[in-house]
């Protein structure tokens, strides 16, 4: 069979995302590869505990075909410890200095403003915000940046969220918390070209919460370009009963649903199987056909 070259797929007057001095093309939906250095992450913690088993890994992640690299040194899991921005750098900032020389963007997935404004110096030309930049230290930390964002919503804090979340109508909270923080980050000078939207899969939602995301992303892809995370998380091992170690191919399912209904950018865990799968997405649904 011939080799598909994913570079060939069309690209103009597509979104597009501003990573600091880099620009992410989102003509295609992209993966956003997980490296998370704590010890205690849902699927992965204790895995990429040293410097040099951290960068094989991203390194690994972007020959699989990783467009970005998200590195996380907090576990937000549901009812994990809250780590504080002292011990978060002493876990990321060998790390950061380790990815100087990847060839793709880095972005770093933190709460705390004081842990942003170090990632920005270390070379990090995103940031992930689980918070949604709720707080406006991290808005100040960011703003004079050309960093790329991703403006999550979570309700709550992680230690709490779970505990039966309740909503009037999730998708209405959801979309109005998003567009309600880009229009701040707006307000405070930062580009929309700068700003993806998570709707936070998993955090402070039920599985009809999730569901109910999902059905509607097109009220997020409205507001900005959709990032999604559902790799390996447990609402998709409570419908598969699947253990976290064996939940590949519902990550894969749930990812494809997400771009067929115009997310563009994936996080997991397992980038070369989300890779691929995105790849026939994207040929079936838009080409390039001979
Ligand atoms: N999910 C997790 C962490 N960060 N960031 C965004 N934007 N969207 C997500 O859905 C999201 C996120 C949780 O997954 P993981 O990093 O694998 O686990 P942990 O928080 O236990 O480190």
């Amino acid at each position: 069979m011939d080799s598909f070259d994913p570079g060939m797929l069309p690209r103009a007057a597509d979104p597009a995302l501003v990573c600091g001095d880099r620009v992410l093309d989102l003509g295609r939906p992209r993966v956003m590869g997980i490296l998370n250095v704590t010890p205690d992450s849902f699927s992965d913690g204790g895995r990429h505990a040293s410097v040099g088993a951290a960068r094989d890994r991203a390194f690994a992640m972007v020959d699989e075909g990783a467009a970005l690299i998200d590195v996380g040194a907090e576990s937000t899991r549901p009812g994990a410890t809250p780590v504080d921005p002292a011990e978060e750098w002493r876990r990321l900032g060998p790390v950061l200095g380790a990815l100087r020389d990847l060839p793709v963007p880095v972005s770093v997935d933190t709460r705390h403003a004081p842990t942003m404004a170090r990632a920005l110096d270390a070379g990090a030309a995103m940031i992930n915000d689980v918070a949604g930049f709720r707080d406006e230290a991290a808005i100040a930390a960011i703003a004079a940046s050309r960093c790329g964002l991703c403006v999550m919503h979570m309700r709550g804090d992680p230690g709490t969220m779970q505990l039966q979340p309740a909503y009037s109508d999730v998708v209405d909270e959801v979309a109005g918390f998003l567009s309600g923080r880009v229009a701040r980050l707006a307000e405070a000078g930062i580009g929309r070209d700068r700003i993806v939207v998570d709707p936070g899969f998993g955090f402070g939602k039920t599985l009809e919460h999730n569901a109910a995301l999902m059905r509607r992303l097109d009220r997020l892809v409205a507001i900005a370009p959709v990032l999604v995370g559902l790799s390996r998380k447990g609402g998709l091992g409570a419908i598969t009963g699947r253990d976290v170690t064996d939940r590949l191919p519902a990550s894969i399912a749930a990812a494809l649903m997400a771009v067929e209904r115009g997310a563009r950018i994936v996080r997991a865990h397992d980038v070369a199987a989300t890779v691929d799968a995105l790849a026939i997405w994207s040929v079936f649904h838009q080409g390039p056909f001979p």
